[in-house]
């Protein structure tokens, strides 16, 4: 039964629908599907801390910095133990990487190790933790390619193009849990009530062109000349419409993603004359987030280049971000790079 052809998708929890999926595929040992529950388990747990964040005493700063050098919140390091503790003991990982963590992540020796990898930002937009605004969690699974004993750094340092899969969960007004396994883009909300992740957004497309632009314009004194009259261009009202782009930021990168890809429009955390490759990183930010974009009909670039095509050269690597609607990511690119002003 197709889920995304009814009308009514009472019942569809993201388990079910996972589990669908793998029955299509009669080799399948389960372990993705696990892997899915796991991934979901860990995501209620984390939403239901940041919802009584005020309440519970965990905001504010654990006082540490992580790797890339910004301070720790503690509900960072909650998320980020949270996803190990709920995936290192299945059974279907043999190694982590997260954001928060230097090297990679290895499954303890009493724990089996599966086939998959996976990379995760455990707390996406925790600047805005404190003042209650929306936060996530991104996460990229691939496949082991490694072929000794143990896996390797290699792993992880794959392009964006072999995910297995990838997506979010966005801890806003609703909880939703975001994924492609490669076949379309789906949506799920949690019923708190139920502790459940129904579908409600089935088969997400990406509007070929939206109204709005979302990058940090605080920048713009050290952006390069392209992307400035790029912004600029966004600004001036069209010929036909006679109306500008809308400008939208949060600057919780799942939250402006998740609109991006809901309403259309373009997001972009540009390369600037201070940050030849931009703040945003390359394996827990904008590879996972390209997948969703094409999968869904969209683009995503670094301005030169696809991102899945990015091959890794190290595991906390950032890169320039152009991601949404494929016409207004095919203007930014032919605008940035110079080849149309
Ligand atoms: P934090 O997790 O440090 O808040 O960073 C969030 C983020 O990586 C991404 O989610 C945002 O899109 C981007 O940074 C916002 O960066 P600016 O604050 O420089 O606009």
């Amino acid at each position: 039964m197709d889920p995304t052809q009814k009308p009514e998708h009472h019942g569809w929890t993201l388990e079910r629908f996972v589990l669908e999926r793998q029955r299509e595929f009669p080799s399948a040992t389960g372990e993705f599907t696990q892997l899915f529950q796991q991934l979901a388990l860990a995501g209620k747990i984390v939403a239901s801390r940041v919802s009584q964040a005020g309440l519970a005493g965990l905001l504010g700063h654990t006082g540490k910095m992580n790797v890339q050098g910004e301070t720790v919140q503690k509900l960072d390091e909650f998320a980020n133990q949270t996803l190990i503790h709920c995936l290192e003991a299945g059974g279907q990982v043999c190694l982590m990487a997260s954001e928060e963590v230097d090297d990679p992540i290895p499954i303890p020796t009493r724990f089996p190790k599966g086939r998959y990898v996976l990379m995760f930002d455990p707390l996406d937009g925790s600047t805005n933790i404190d003042v209650n605004i929306s936060i996530g969690t991104i996460f990229s699974v691939h496949g082991r390619v490694s072929e000794g004993a143990e896996p390797s750094l290699a792993d992880c340092l794959q392009p964006g193009r072999t995910q297995i899969a990838a997506g979010y969960l966005v801890y806003g007004p609703s909880c939703m849990f975001v994924f492609t396994a490669g076949d379309g883009v789906h949506g799920f909300t949690l019923d708190p009530s139920v502790g459940e992740f129904f579908l409600s957004h089935p088969d997400i497309q990406l509007p070929a062109r939206g109204k709005t632009y979302s990058v940090n314009e605080g920048n713009e004194a050290v952006w390069e000349q392209p992307v400035r009259d790029w912004v600029r261009w966004l600004k001036t009202p069209d010929k036909t419409t006679g109306k500008p782009y809308g400008g939208r930021y949060v600057g919780t990168l799942v939250a402006d993603f998740h609109r991006t890809l809901l309403k259309g429009g373009v997001f972009a955390y540009p390369a600037d004359k201070k940050n030849q490759n931009g703040k945003l990183r390359l394996l827990y930010e904008a590879a996972p987030m390209a997948m969703l974009a094409e999968q869904a009909g969209g683009a995503a670039s670094t301005g030169t280049q696809a991102i899945l095509d990015v091959v890794p050269q190290h595991l906390h690597q950032r890169v320039p971000l152009y991601i949404g609607s494929k016409e207004d990511v095919a203007d930014a690119v032919a605008r940035v790079s110079g080849s149309k002003s």
